[in-house]
């Protein structure tokens, strides 16, 4: 038989077989008591005990604890005081980002083991797209107890597990059972789960947005799936068509394996600021920056990206990854930040903003190129007035009027947890 046909013999049922049912299956894994755990992992004489992780000097509120702890109330966000209230056993563990992130490095690559998409959600979870690995594996359930197992025996740590047509349902379920949870959902269970739910139960409705659905008379994501979208979109703009089919459990976001590109293959930049900032115009400011950042480097390396991503990761360590491919390539940046700022507006951001990153991708090298259209040379000209400053006097000697200063990037966990993300690209 010609190798050809052979291979289409082989691939061909299961490509029919997903354009016909059109059906994903997402995996979401979320670590338990990640930090607590890591800690009892490492030290013996911590388990099976009460312990609570703190952070450093300035933040010493308690960010998460052992189910030991929890079963005596002990919650993350409390003062070291009223965590010993609770429990008066509690052991207070200051934390070690150097082994968070080591740890969170080996989480990946175990899942890495089991398809290649995996995108890295916060410090301690990751969605990985399953569909082209069920058969291999055996299964939704036989690919969930395998990285179980694995996460166990390697490193010896629980974690919880979600599998579900879509990001937005695998992350629900794996909150349902947990500590050491699996739970699978199926489409047809999507609307049983639903009916009855608190909105702010769903990931992207957070408090903000959960108030104003509450003064519509929204309580439950069975009762967004109903209300009618039109209204929504007037309500919320862009993200009212996505509350829509948050109700209805719809999620068509594919999981991008973000966080962990080639550096060679893009440009960024990140930072993690000294304070949590939830002013929208701080964040423009702060994008501002980081895409002046980008540009620069860019610029030196006479590349322009199709691409931009943008990062958001919140004072509570989740994140929201997105990105946007546009026509004309960029590397100004103005243009750099109108897009991560486009996206930016897509994103519901209602609490506080703990690190920012922009970056470029998809870059094609073409120099320096003198823009055909006039509107576009003010910006190109004042760009490189600007470059050429920097080049002589220091990356310091001129700025945006609305950035006047550059905090320093100090104390608290930054995406160096993802170490292959776009902060150690182009190192200079
Ligand atoms: N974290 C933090 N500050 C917060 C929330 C969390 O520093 N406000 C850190 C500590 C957590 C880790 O991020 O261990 C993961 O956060 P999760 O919300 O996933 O909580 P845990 O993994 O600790 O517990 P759970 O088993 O409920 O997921
Ligand atoms: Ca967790
Ligand atoms: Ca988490």
């Amino acid at each position: 038989m010609p190798r050809d046909l052979v291979r289409s013999a082989f691939i061909t049922p299961k490509l029919k077989k997903q354009k016909i049912t059109g059906s994903r299956s997402v995996l979401h894994l979320d670590m338990d008591a990640f930090f607590a755990q890591v800690e009892q992992t490492t030290n013996p004489a911590l388990r099976g005990k009460p312990i609570a992780v703190v952070g450093n000097k300035k933040r010493t509120v308690i960010v998460t604890s052992s189910y030991e702890a929890r079963k005596h109330g002990v919650k993350t966000g409390m003062t070291m005081g009223e965590g010993t209230r609770a429990c008066p056993d509690l052991i207070f563990v200051p934390g070690n980002n150097r082994k968070y992130i080591d740890t969170s490095v080996k989480i990946i690559n175990v899942l890495k083991n089991f398809s290649p998409v995996v995108e890295v959600f916060s410090i301690d979870e990751a969605f990985v797209d399953i569909t082209g690995s069920l058969r291999l594996f055996g299964g939704k359930e036989a690919i969930g107890n395998s990285i179980k197992k694995r996460i166990k025996e390697e490193l010896n740590l629980t974690c919880s597990i979600g599998i579900a047509p879509n990001k937005l349902i695998a992350k629900l379920a794996s909150d349902m059972e947990k500590p050491d949870g699996l739970v699978i959902v199926n489409d047809k269970d999507i609307p049983g789960l639903l009916e009855e739910l608190p909105i702010e139960e769903i990931c992207g409705i957070g408090k903000k947005t959960g108030k104003k659905l509450r003064t519509l008379g929204i309580e439950t994501l069975g009762e967004l799936g109903r209300y009618p979208a039109s209204i929504l979109k007037k309500k919320f703009g862009i993200i009212g068509e996505r509350l829509h089919y948050m109700g209805l459990g719809i999620d068509e976001s594919p999981v991008v394996p973000m966080g962990d590109e080639n550096p060679a293959k893009s440009i960024g930049h990140s930072m993690t600021f000294p304070t949590d900032v939830d002013d929208r115009e701080d964040i423009n400011r702060y994008l501002l920056l980081l895409s002046g950042k980008v540009g620069r480097r860019a610029r030196r390396h006479g590349c322009l990206g199709h691409t931009v991503s943008l990062y958001v990761r919140f004072s509570d360590f989740t994140g929201i990854g997105k990105r946007h491919t546009v026509e004309n390539p960029v590397n100004l940046d103005n243009d750099i930040y109108s897009v991560a700022s486009k996206i930016l507006d897509t994103l519901e951001v209602d609490k506080p903003v703990r690190l920012l990153g922009v970056s470029i991708a998809n870059l094609i090298y073409n120099g320096k190129q003198f823009p055909l259209f006039k509107n576009e040379r003010r910006d190109f000209l004042l760009t490189d007035a600007m470059d050429n400053v920097k080049d002589i006097f220091g990356e310091d000697a001129v700025t945006y009027a609305t950035v006047t200063e550059w905090p320093s990037e100090a104390g608290v966990i930054s995406p160096a947890w993802r170490p292959n993300g776009p902060r150690r690209v182009d190192p200079k």
